[in-house]
């Protein structure tokens, strides 16, 4: 498999190993998969539960936790960029 797939792979078995049989996160869960997996880029959970919950049935299945992952890899993508730009440009953060 390309590395692109081996990450699919590994997003797949996260949330399956958090969610089990059953295919979805409560919101312990979720956030332990949280503190576990992605306490890099996440802090908060309480708003971004609620978020997350498109059906309001309090808890997260699959397509709902894609979700988080394409709004934290594209913050994560937006980051990099600017990181990429600022590091390859003679840039001074103490010009006006
Ligand atoms: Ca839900």
């Amino acid at each position: 498999m390309s590395e692109l797939e081996n990450g699919m792979v590994t997003i797949i078995r996260a949330f399956h190993k958090y969610s089990g049989h059953k295919c979805k996160l409560k919101k312990a869960e979720l956030k332990e998969l949280i503190n576990n997996e992605m306490n890099h880029f996440i802090q908060t959970l309480d708003q971004l539960f609620t978020d997350l919950d498109q059906n309001g049935d309090l808890e997260i299945d699959f397509p709902e936790f894609i979700t988080l992952i394409a709004m934290v890899t594209s913050a994560c993508h937006e980051l990099f960029v600017i990181c990429t730009f600022y590091s390859t440009t003679s840039f001074n953060w103490t010009e006006k």
